[in-house]
């Protein structure tokens, strides 16, 4: 009987493969998108082992220009000039920066964006989930507070997932069920990447989207406002929403004829503000296109290396520390062996990697979760 990934494992004994490859056929076998599934075939081929090797041939190459002014100590040369050796070293932890940067995106591609589709009830936002999934998956009606509970479903925009969530609209709960239902919407939203903010523009005044936009908004959330029912108010213009001191004429809306309430700062730094029909399926492929630029920070780049495994990101965070030593060491003047023994960390967490420094127990954790005969 063979072992659970017990050919993979003996692919990498073989050496016929380094422990990141190994890994993405596990990742292969995984994955669910066709992100992510582009990106595991990329480790699998070995994009990120070269990527790793670059790194430890140039760590290796200013190793060896450190110790060799170690063996000589005596005769008190030095063989490499300071600031050469100072200008490779940020180089290399710039590249390890660029890697620990890319996580963000590999967890993306993994796990999915948390996308939260909030607002006041009767919003349209149950309307919005079925229209985006294609599926009468969310109860709608005209009586507000439909929606009890959070509904999840996963969307699939250009080959990454977003995970959609319905929630109960947000109001003074009128009951104990509905007080539990918008507490779980506030969880949802404190979790979200992404939130979708709705509101039904022939029911609210300007003054009560920007109190619930604030509400809900905190800096680093990406979120959408969505003015929806665009076909019960066609004179709607989503720069009434950002544009202080226009007419002040606003057909339809609710309080027209109030005084213009001036934007709120926040209000520049949404991920978007878009005018849609959910009803009628007007403007949703905009929203798609929007959604898919909060969620991968524009256009998605699988040619450069994305790290998309925790292991990694670990190992290459302690590699970055270690060279931040090596670079205090440097600006203070420590003695070459201290710093050798720095880049010889460095070394070792870039090795764990892949594989190539003794990972004995990591193999068991790694290969215990393959299934057999893989
Ligand atoms: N005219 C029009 N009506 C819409 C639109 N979107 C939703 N509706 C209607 O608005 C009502 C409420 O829609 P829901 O999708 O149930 O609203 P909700 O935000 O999920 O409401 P709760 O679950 O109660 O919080 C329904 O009668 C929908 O048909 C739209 O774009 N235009
Ligand atoms: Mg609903």
């Amino acid at each position: 009987m063979a072992t659970p990934g017990e050919f993979t494992l003996r692919a990498y004994l073989n050496g016929r493969m380094d422990l990141s490859q190994a890994e993405a056929v596990a990742d292969l076998i995984a994955s669910e998108s066709e992100a992510a599934h582009t990106v595991a075939l990329q480790q699998l081929r070995g994009g990120f082992k070269n990527e790793i090797q670059r790194l430890r041939e140039e760590l290796i190459h200013f190793a060896s220009l450190v110790e060799l002014e170690l063996d000589f100590s005596e005769e008190d040369v030095e063989f490499a000039d300071r600031g050469q050796l100072k200008a490779l070293v940020l180089k290399i932890h710039g590249f390890i920066q660029a890697l620990l940067q890319s996580f963000a995106l590999g967890n993306v591609i993994r796990t999915g964006v948390s996308t939260v589709i909030a607002g006041r009830p009767n919003a349209g936002k149950s309307t919005l989930l079925n229209v985006l999934l294609n599926e009468e998956r969310a109860i709608v009606s005209d009586i507000a507070g439909t929606t009890r509970d959070t509904i999840e479903e996963i969307l699939n925009i250009k080959g990454v997932q977003f995970r959609l969530v319905d929630t109960a609209g947000i109001r003074e709960a009128q009951d104990q069920i509905e007080a539990i239902g918008v507490a779980r919407t506030m969880e949802k939203i404190g979790q979200a990447s992404i939130v979708v903010y709705l509101w039904d523009v022939t029911g609210m005044t300007l003054s009560e989207v920007y109190a619930d936009v604030q509400a809900l908004y905190r800096p680093g959330l990406k979120m959408i406002v969505v003015c929806n029912k665009m076909d019960r108010n066609p004179y709607f213009d989503t720069d009434w929403l950002l544009a202080p001191g226009s007419e002040g004429i606003f057909p339809y809306l609710k309080g027209e004829g109030e005084a213009i309430p001036e934007p709120p700062a926040f209000m520049h730094e949404l991920a978007g503000i878009i005018a849609l029909s959910a009803k009628n399926e007007q403007n949703i492929e905009y929203l798609k296109e929007k959604l898919f630029e909060a969620g991968t920070g524009g256009a998605l780049n699988l040619e450069s290396t994305v790290v998309t495994n925790a292991r990694h990101f670990e190992a290459l965070q302690k590699a970055g520390e270690a060279l931040q030593d090596v670079l205090t060491g440097l600006d203070t003047g420590i003695t070459g062996d201290f710093i050798a023994q720095d880049i010889r960390r460095s070394l070792a967490y870039l090795g764990e990697i892949t594989g190539e420094i003794g990972v004995e127990d990591l193999l068991a954790n790694i290969f215990g979760k393959f299934c057999i005969g893989k």
